[in-house]
């Protein structure tokens, strides 16, 4: 789709720092960084949300995250804990419409954010 921001970043013409690459799936820090290393996980065919997804969709991005997950552990390894996240539509705050995973790591010194 040519006016999603995440759409251009798997294109790469809007920059991102990349965690991850394979023939379906792209993994790239979160702008806010919401905690050090907090990443997004989307699948590179542009789906809305979650009630876009197929068998085979939902299969190859999910079948990716603990992958990811363990490398952020082996990038931060003070991190003890990973919350993840998935926003479905602008009332549950979905604020980028192709859909993404957040990935964000927990330290022991974080601020009580929930
Ligand atoms: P959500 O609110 O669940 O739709 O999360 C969208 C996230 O996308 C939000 O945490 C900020 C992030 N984001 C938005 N624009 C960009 C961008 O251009 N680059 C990167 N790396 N992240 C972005």
């Amino acid at each position: 789709m040519t006016d999603c921001i995440f759409c251009k970043i798997i294109s790469g013409d809007i920059p991102s720092y990349k965690v991850y690459e394979d023939d379906e799936v792209f993994a790239f820090l979160d702008l806010s960084q919401v905690t050090k290393g907090h990443t997004l996980v989307i699948p590179k065919k542009h789906v809305t949300d979650i009630f876009e997804y197929d068998d085979d969709l939902a299969a190859s991005l999910f079948a990716r995250v603990p992958k990811i997950a363990r490398a952020l552990e082996k990038a931060f390894p003070e991190m003890q804990g990973l919350n993840l996240i998935n926003n479905n539509k602008e009332l549950a705050y979905q604020s980028v419409f192709h859909s993404h995973i957040h990935l964000i790591p927990r330290y022991a010194t974080d601020d009580d954010f929930g």
